[in-house]
């Protein structure tokens, strides 16, 4: 519509970044925005009064980026993940904005503290862990970038949940994130889509007398509505836009029960279709097969898909030039029925014929593979699929009918591989294998570290690779240094910039300018000493909240992350039971004083990795309240590990942990965090590891372990746990100890589980095999310890060689071998 003219008053109080401006917008957003006096005001309404001020600073460039946007019509990148763990979020808006010294300025004047404004400050915890956070630091990068790229995802109201600690159990609470509102998110109750369900599907002749079928008869339809949240870039004009969508009930009632007269059950039903954007499923890299999780598949796969073809129509009347204005990058299978449901509107609406749709498709999706883990392969069975969504069903049979004729001509007479390649899984279950439908239906397909691009195509989609092999590609995963580095360790980033000067931020290769002054005495003091305030820092915050004393001398051992087998927490937690014994074995021994640091969720359902977080808080327990260990051997857990805590916990890592079962681990991104934080890495040649030890070099970081490929030789050549158990005495009494109640006194059989996994149900995950050469190596990292000179000079090194591990590389990575566009 066009424009109401304008009175010429350039400076209002949204705008202006000077302290006054801000001071006059905070003030008028607790006054108009939140109804209060300033005596009146609680710590909230100053919070929500700040918050919009500082969204106020964004909205300008919100705005004209997406007009120039909407003008320029550039090729736009779509990234569809169920999960954005973004983090906290006025102090992650901090990170990137360049007025940070006035916004401190202006809130000193108006005596707002920070610390009021942080216990207020929302955590968006959308995410289970690796996948979410790499989707959040790929928004920051794409906007760094000015790239006209948009994130879609679910606005879950409970976000990943609470976890307490009880007892040394996990106990779950829920994380009711929205309770207090949300000022950053603008509701757009005009962008609203139907999402069909159930229903079937009807067989017809169209008017040039070809075959048609038609979704009919859905119910429990749902609207979903689009939450639109700012993703600036660092100190640039770009502001994206990242579009959650929440389910709302439709207009229409339950006819049937309306009809009996029944309005209120009518209205509550209605009102049940609004659970589908309710919770986050909790689960990392492991997948049910829940009905309600395939309808959030759907559900936001739907919506972002009529959004993207309602702004595509904006400016294009035919579908000639989709492909080239529209990328769409699948964040693993979970979005891939958006290959599908293209097809259905494309096909079924547009009328297009199926080849030309079928083109279109192809050449827009594209997938990243985020796990080889069997579990985590989403599979949907057919008996679902059929009853939830029918026309969808009939696609994918479609599809996997002509992808099976063109693999049948590659591989005459191999009806073997021709049912590995199928999308179908015949048995146990009838089931659609969804990283199948997401490679046919892609043109490009990555892993996410060498290692693990590697393995997909020799062994998990090693059939897919023969098929096409121009399709896959590695592009290692990265992390975005405005937020692992500049702002989680302000002390570090200052003595950084004042080295090498500020291009870091936005070019992270930069520090390996650092790497002169590992010879410069003064610098490297200095680096010792922040990461000494960095422990001291992470001490205090333990001392709060744990009221556990930690000696800032000690090594700070750091293994963060979610709790699964296959990281293999039991393998350090197994090694600080070792450590324990040789301290009350040898009373006068002089170890390197150590406080080994956890912290981590386990899925609900996961009991094994429940009974390691209990394992680790009562081997805590013990070793804590043991007065011949004080100061030198610490054991801690700390709940609830999150975004917020990963950016304390990780500057005040000395020795970081990545100790995953070769060839299971598809990249890791906490690895990447602690060294450019200056950690050094013990880790097995897993994951993006082996990329961090190629760029930092073997001699400064730590490997231990099987690799990959003995792994898998285990696998085919047998294996025997209980040789290593038998033959190492130290391995013995650890594991007796734990499997006799030593740790658990009121509860002597507790951990039986444990050992009974590691030794009687043939120790999957290698624990046993690989403990020796750990425990070897941390004797190699406790010597080195002893030599803090050396230490440090390792640790600069570390940092100085992580460019490759920034997000902006691995984003521009993505635009030149996926999305072929220029950054
Ligand atoms: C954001 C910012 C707003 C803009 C809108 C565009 O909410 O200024 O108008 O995005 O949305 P689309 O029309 O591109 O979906």
């Amino acid at each position: 519509m066009p424009e109401p003219s304008q009175s010429a008053s350039p400076a209002t109080s949204h705008n202006g970044n000077g302290s006054e401006d801000l001071k006059r917008s905070i003030r008028n957003h607790l006054k108009y925005s939140q109804a209060r006096d300033w005596p009146s005001s609680t710590p909230l309404d100053r919070y929500n009064s700040v918050a919009l001020a500082v969204r106020d600073r964004l909205v300008e460039r919100w705005i004209s980026t997406q007009h120039k946007y909407h003008e320029n019509d550039p090729k736009r990148i779509y990234y569809l993940s169920m999960e954005f763990l973004v983090g906290r979020a006025l102090s992650n808006y901090l990170v990137n904005l360049d007025f940070k010294n006035e916004f401190y300025q202006a809130l000193k004047e108006l005596g707002i503290r920070l610390e009021e404004l942080e216990v207020n400050d929302i955590e968006m915890g959308l995410g289970n862990g690796g996948l979410g956070r790499l989707a959040a630091c790929y928004l920051d990068s794409m906007a760094t970038l000015g790239l006209p790229a948009y994130g879609y995802g679910i606005r879950y109201e409970y976000g990943i949940f609470y976890q307490k600690i009880v007892n040394g159990f996990q106990v779950e609470t829920a994380d009711n994130w929205l309770r207090k509102g949300n000022p950053w998110e603008i509701p757009r109750p005009d962008y609203i889509y139907p999402v069909k369900f159930y229903g079937t599907t009807r067989q017809g002749i169209d008017e040039e007398g070809q075959p048609v079928s038609e979704w009919v008869d859905t119910h429990d339809d749902v609207m979903a509505m689009a939450y639109d949240i700012p993703i600036p870039g660092y100190h640039n004009e770009t502001v994206n836009n990242l579009r959650l969508w929440g389910a709302r009930s439709t207009r229409e009632f339950d006819l049937e029960v309306f009809n009996e007269g029944d309005y209120i059950q009518a209205v509550s039903r209605k009102h049940e279709s609004e659970t589908i954007s309710k919770v986050l499923y909790p689960n990392d890299q492991n997948m049910w097969g829940k009905e309600l999780r395939l309808k959030q598949e759907y559900f936001f796969v739907s919506a972002s898909l009529q959004d993207i073809i309602r702004r595509y129509k904006r400016t294009h009347a035919t579908y000639s030039q989709f492909s080239n204005k529209v990328a769409i990058q699948l964040n693993d299978a979970h979005p891939a029925l958006a290959i599908p449901e293209l097809m259905r509107i494309l096909v079924d609406k547009e009328c297009r014929p199926w080849e030309e749709a079928w083109e279109i498709a192809v050449q827009t999706f594209a997938f990243t593979n985020h796990t080889v883990l069997p579990e985590a392969l989403e599979k949907w069975t057919v008996e679902l699929m059929a009853r939830v969504l029918p026309r969808h069903l009939e696609i994918i049979y479609e599809i996997n009918h002509r992808f099976l004729k063109l693999a049948r001509k590659h591989f005459p007479k191999d009806e073997k591989r021709i049912e590995r390649l199928s999308l179908v899984e015949e048995k146990p279950v009838k089931s659609i294998r969804m990283s199948n439908l997401a490679i046919v239906g892609s043109h490009a397909v990555n892993g996410v570290a060498q290692l693990h691009s590697d393995i997909l195509k020799t062994r998990v989609f090693k059939e897919y690779y023969e098929l096409f092999p121009d399709r896959f590609h590695n592009i290692t995963n990265g992390i975005t240094q405005r937020l692992w580095l500049k702002s989680c360790n302000p002390e570090l980033a200052a003595l950084i910039t004042r080295t090498v000067g500020e291009e870091w931020t936005t070019n992270l290769d930069v520090l390996r300018q650092l790497l002169p002054y590992v010879k410069d005495k003064d610098f490297c003091r200095q680096w010792r000493e922040v990461k000494q305030n960095n422990k001291a820092r992470l001490a205090r915050h333990i001392q709060e909240e744990l009221s556990i004393e930690l000696n800032p001398d000690s090594l700070f051992d750091v293994q963060v992350k979610r709790i699964h087998e296959y990281k293999r927490q039991l393998l350090c937690a197994l090694h600080a039971v070792a450590l324990y014994n040789r301290l009350k074995e040898n009373p006068s021994a002089d170890p390197v004083p150590r406080s080994i640091i956890f912290a981590g969720k386990a899925a609900p359902g996961y009991e094994m990795a429940k009974l390691v977080i209990k394992l680790i808080n009562s081997i805590a327990d013990k070793i804590n309240g043991d007065p011949d260990t004080r100061d030198r051997l610490k054991v801690v857990f700390v709940p609830n590990y999150n975004v917020t805590k990963a950016e304390w916990i990780i500057p005040g890592a000395d020795l970081s942990e990545q100790v995953s079962t070769a060839g299971h681990e598809a990249s890791g991104t906490g690895n990447m965090k602690m060294a450019l934080n200056g950690a050094l890495t013990i880790g097995t040649l897993d994951g993006a590891n082996i990329e961090i030890r190629d760029q930092v070099g073997k001699d400064n970081i730590f490997i231990f372990g099987l690799t990959a490929e003995e792994v898998e030789h285990t696998r085919t050549q047998g294996y025997r746990p209980n040789k290593y158990y038998e033959s190492n005495p130290e391995l013995k009494q650890t594991l007796d100890m734990i499997r006799d109640g030593y740790f658990a006194p009121g509860h002597p059989h507790i951990f039986q589980p444990l050992i009974d996994s590691l030794l009687v149900h043939g120790d999957p995950y290698r624990v046993l095999v690989d403990f020796d050469g750990y425990a070897q190596t941390q004797k190699k990292v406790e010597q080195l310890y002893l030599d803090p000179e050396t230490w440090t000079r390792k640790s600069i090194i570390n940092s100085a060689n992580m460019g490759m591990f920034s997000s902006d590389r691995s984003i521009r990575d993505y635009c030149r071998l996926i999305w072929n566009i220029e950054p």
